[in-house]
C-alpha cells in the first residue's frame, strides 16, 4: 500500500480534521507489514474503505434554557464501521465536540471494539453542548431534545450508544426515557443504564478498572505488579474515579488528579474519603480540582500545569485527547515511570508515544487499555438480550478476563525481535484483522 499517497488523499479530503488524520496515521503506520504481507487486503481495497465512515448523521438540536432562551447546539453520530456487529460507542457532549473529532473517537472505536471479542461495530457520537453549570432541568431537556432527532437512526440492533466525557447515568437515563417514549419499547438500545433498570452493576466504573488491569497484565511482562507503586492520573471523570478506586483496591497510592486548569498533588495519597468528597463536588457540577485542596490542605493545586511532572511509577492519563506531549513524557521517563496505561482515548501526541516506545516502556494505548468500558457495554447487552442481570462479582471477572485477553492478543501481534512489546502495533494490527476480514468475507456492500 502507498500510505504516503493515502496519507495525503486524507487530508485533502477532510481538510482541518487533524485528530481523525493523527489517528488514522497510527494505525495505517503501525498495520502497513500486515497489509504488505496479505495481498487479499489490497485486492478488497479495505483500507481505503475502512477510513471512510458509513455515515455521518448531523443534525440541530434546539432547547430552551432556564431563563426562556432558545439555544442552538450542533450534533453527530459517526456510524463509521458495522463488519462485526451493531454499531457501537459513547456520546459525548463538550464545547469542544467537533465532526472530525467524532471521526477520529469513532475510528478507534473500530479497533477497540473488535479487540474486546465482543460482536460490536464501530461508532462514536455527542454534541457541542457545554454541560458545565447547567441546571438538572437544563440538562434533561437538552438530552431529550437531542434524542427527539437521534432515536431514528439507533436500535439495540443497529447502533447502541453510551457515555463519554460529559455524559455519564443521568444523561442517559435522560436520552432512554425519551428513546423509550418514542419508539415504545424498552430494549437495551443505550449502554450504561441505571443500575436499577438495566444497567451493568459495573458499568459506571469498568473503563478505569479495566485500565488498570491492564496495566497490571504490562507489568507482569516485567516480574512486578500494582502494590507499592505510586501512580500519577489526570482527570477526575469517570475513567479517573474508577482507576482510582481499583489502584487504592490493589495496594497502590494516587497522587494527582487534574482539570483544565490544572493538577493537584497530595502526596498522601487519594483514597477513601477523599474519593467520596469528590463524588460529592462532581455531582454539583462545578469545577473540583481547586477545591479539593481546601478540604485537604496538604494537597497542593498547581494552576495551568500538568500531573505528568510528578514522580510515579505509573502514568493514566484518563481526562481527553492529545493531553499529554513530548515534554510530558520525556519528565516521566526521566523520573523512571515504568508503565503508561491510557484511559483516555488518544491522551499521548504522536511525539510522546514516541518516546515511551523508544524508552521501552510499557504503553498501553487507549484502545486496548480502555476497552474494558465498552467490553462491559457489551456485556450489559447480553444482559438485557437475556433479560438477567448479573452479579458484580460475575462482571468483574469476566471484564477482567477480557483485559487478560486483550492483552495476551497485543502481545501476540506486537512483540519484536528483542521481547519488547509495541502494544501499539499489537493492538492496532490484533483489531484490524478480525474486522479486514469480515469485511472481505461479506463482500462490496
Ligand atoms: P468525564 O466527563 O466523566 O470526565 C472527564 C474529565 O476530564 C473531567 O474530570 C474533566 O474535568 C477532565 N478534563 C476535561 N478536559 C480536560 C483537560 N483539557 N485537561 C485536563 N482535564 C480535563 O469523561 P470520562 O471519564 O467518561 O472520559 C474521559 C476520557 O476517557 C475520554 O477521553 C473518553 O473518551 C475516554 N473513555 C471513556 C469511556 C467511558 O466509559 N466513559 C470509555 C473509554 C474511554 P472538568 O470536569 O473539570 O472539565
Ligand atoms: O470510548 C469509549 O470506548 C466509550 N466512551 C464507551 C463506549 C461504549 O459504548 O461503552
Amino acid at each position: 500500500m502507498n500510505l504516503e499517497k493515502i496519507l495525503s488523499d486524507l487530508e485533502n479530503r477532510n481538510p482541518g480534521q487533524d485528530e481523525f488524520l493523527q489517528a488514522v496515521k497510527e494505525v495505517l503506520e503501525t498495520i502497513e507489514d500486515v497489509v504488505k504481507e496479505n495481498p487479499k487486503y489490497e485486492a478488497a481495497n479495505i483500507i481505503e474503505r475502512i477510513i471512510e465512515p458509513d455515515r455521518i448523521i448531523k443534525f440541530k438540536v434546539q432547547w430552551v434554557d432556564d431563563k426562556g432562551k432558545v439555544q442552538v447546539n450542533r450534533a453527530f453520530r459517526v456510524q463509521f464501521n458495522n463488519a462485526i456487529g451493531p454499531y457501537k460507542g459513547g456520546c459525548r457532549f463538550h464545547p469542544s465536540v467537533t465532526e472530525g473529532g467524532l471521526k477520529f473517537l469513532g475510528f478507534e472505536q473500530i479497533f477497540k471494539n473488535s479487540l474486546t471479542t465482543l460482536p460490536m461495530g464501530g461508532a462514536k457520537g455527542g454534541s457541542d453542548f457545554d454541560p458545565k453549570g447547567k441546571s438538572q432541568a437544563e440538562i434533561m431537556r437538552f438530552c431529550h431534545a437531542f434524542m427527539a432527532e437521534l432515536y431514528k437512526y439507533i436500535g439495540p440492533d443497529t447502533d447502541i450508544p453510551a457515555g463519554d466525557i460529559g455524559v455519564g447515568g443521568r444523561e442517559i437515563g435522560y436520552m432512554y426515557g425519551m428513546y423509550k417514549k418514542l419508539v415504545g419499547e424498552h430494549t437495551g438500545v443505550f449502554t450504561g443504564k441505571g443500575r436499577n433498570w438495566g444497567g451493568s452493576l459495573i458499568r459506571p466504573e469498568a473503563t478505569g478498572f479495566g485500565a488498570v488491569f491492564f496495566a497490571e497484565e504490562m507489568l507482569k511482562t516485567r516480574g512486578e505488579g500494582i502494590a507499592g507503586k505510586t501512580a500519577c492520573v489526570s482527570g477526575f471523570g469517570n475513567v479517573s474515579w474508577g482507576a482510582i478506586t481499583k489502584l487504592n483496591q490493589l495496594g497502590a497510592k494516587v497522587v494527582t488528579i487534574s482539570g483544565p486548569d490544572g493538577y493537584v498533588y497530595d502526596p498522601d495519597g487519594i483514597s477513601g474519603e477523599k474519593i467520596e468528597y469528590l463524588l460529592e463536588l462532581r455531582a454539583s457540577n462545578q469545577d473540583i480540582v481547586k477545591p479539593y485542596t481546601y478540604e485537604f490542605p496538604n494537597a497542593q493545586f498547581f494552576e495551568g500545569k500538568r500531573p505528568w511532572e510528578v514522580k510515579c511509577d505509573m502514568a493514566f492519563p484518563c481526562a481527553i485527547q492529545n493531553e499529554l506531549n513530548a515534554e510530558d513524557a520525556q519528565n516521566l521517563v526521566d523520573n523512571g515511570v515504568l508503565a503508561v496505561s491510557e484511559g483516555a482515548n488518544m491522551p499521548c501526541t504522536p511525539e510522546a508515544m514516541n518516546i515511551f516506545l523508544k524508552n521501552k516502556i510499557l504503553y498501553g494505548p487507549g484502545k486496548a487499555a480502555n476497552a474494558g468500558g465498552v467490553a462491559t457495554s457489551g456485556l450489559e447487552q447480553t444482559q438485557n438480550a437475556m433479560k438477567l442481570n448479573w452479579q458484580k462479582e460475575e462482571v468483574e471477572e469476566k471484564l477482567h478476563d477480557i483485559m487478560k485477553n486483550i492483552h495476551e492478543a497485543c502481545v501476540k501481534y506486537g512483540k519484536e525481535e528483542d521481547g519488547f512489546v509495541n502494544y501499539v502495533k499489537g493492538s492496532n494490527v490484533a483489531g484490524f484483522i478480525k474486522v479486514a476480514d469480515a469485511m472481505i468475507d461479506q463482500g462490496v456492500i
